[in-house]
């Protein structure tokens, strides 16, 4: 039976629920430092997240608005002083301590760390956002817990584009089938399943309710062991979270579970 090798983690949504409350809120405090009257609320913030990528979905958007600057470049020039902003807003919304590590999220990687599975981040953000997101919550030296960090910087074309995943595999000289992403989003999803990884869900806020196919287990977040597929095993003598105990057996057996079959 293949050994699983890596965990590679998804950030956004993943490790913290960002969206909401990290990027938007700093998407919005660019609009209102470059004077333009855009704001992102909680509920279309949700639809923009169908474009992966800040900088992209600040694009998507202009098309949407007749406001925006008429000229393509002015537009491009536009989305990169907006994006920019933004990344610094945010870092300062994350040094602030405004975005906690989602629970359950720590265990796992110290869990990892201790028992020699090598880590990726695979995400579509910015490494700056990375940056400051684990330098609070794992401190300066972060990045000396992963094997690999592949952020949007990193890649041609992000996800749903399986580009990030076939870095990270490739950087820490894995075959798909011997690692496992963890994933929060229907892109993440379809990036990890295009790369042939398998893949856990742990649903965030934005995705609570979306159809998300194709992964070995799926569930409500990494602190709890209820309301798992496949079930975890509960009460006595049972861990608190998702052990990677939970996430080697859902390993093994991902070739019983028909949301992964062929
Ligand atoms: C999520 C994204 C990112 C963030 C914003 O990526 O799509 O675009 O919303 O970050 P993931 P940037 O879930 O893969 O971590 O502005 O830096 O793109
Ligand atoms: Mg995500």
């Amino acid at each position: 039976m293949t050994r699983l090798k890596a965990v590679l983690w998804d950030v956004d949504g993943t490790l913290a629920e960002t969206e909401r409350d990290g990027h938007r809120v700093a998407f919005n405090r660019a609009f209102e430092a470059e004077g333009l009257p855009w704001r992102w609320d909680v509920a279309p913030y949700g639809e923009l997240l169908k474009v992966a990528g800040g900088r992209e979905r600040l694009m998507h958007d202009m098309n949407t608005r007749s406001d925006a600057p008429v000229l393509a470049d002015q537009r491009e020039a536009l989305a990169r002083v907006l994006h920019s902003l933004k990344n610094k807003f945010y870092a300062e919304l994350v040094r602030s301590g405004g975005i906690p590590l989602r629970p359950g999220v720590a265990t796992l990687i110290e869990e990892c760390r201790e028992r020699g599975v090598r880590m990726a981040i695979t995400t579509t953000t910015s490494r700056s956002n990375v940056d400051a997101l684990l330098g609070v919550h794992l401190g300066p030296s972060w990045a000396g817990h992963f094997a690999a960090v592949i952020c949007g910087e990193d890649v041609q074309r992000k996800k749903p584009d399986p580009e990030v995943f076939e870095l990270a595999l490739k950087a820490l000289d894995v075959e798909p089938l011997e690692a496992v992403a963890i994933e929060d989003s229907p892109g993440g999803v379809a990036a990890a399943r295009a790369a042939s990884v398998p893949v856990i869900v742990t649903r965030s806020a934005y995705f609570e309710d979306s159809t998300l196919e194709g992964a070995i287990a799926i569930g409500p977040g990494l602190h709890q062991r209820e309301g798992w597929r496949p079930s975890l095993r509960l009460g006595a003598g049972s861990p608190v979270s998702v052990s990677l105990d939970d996430v080697e057996n859902w390993f093994a057996q991902m070739d019983n579970v028909s949301q992964f079959g062929s």
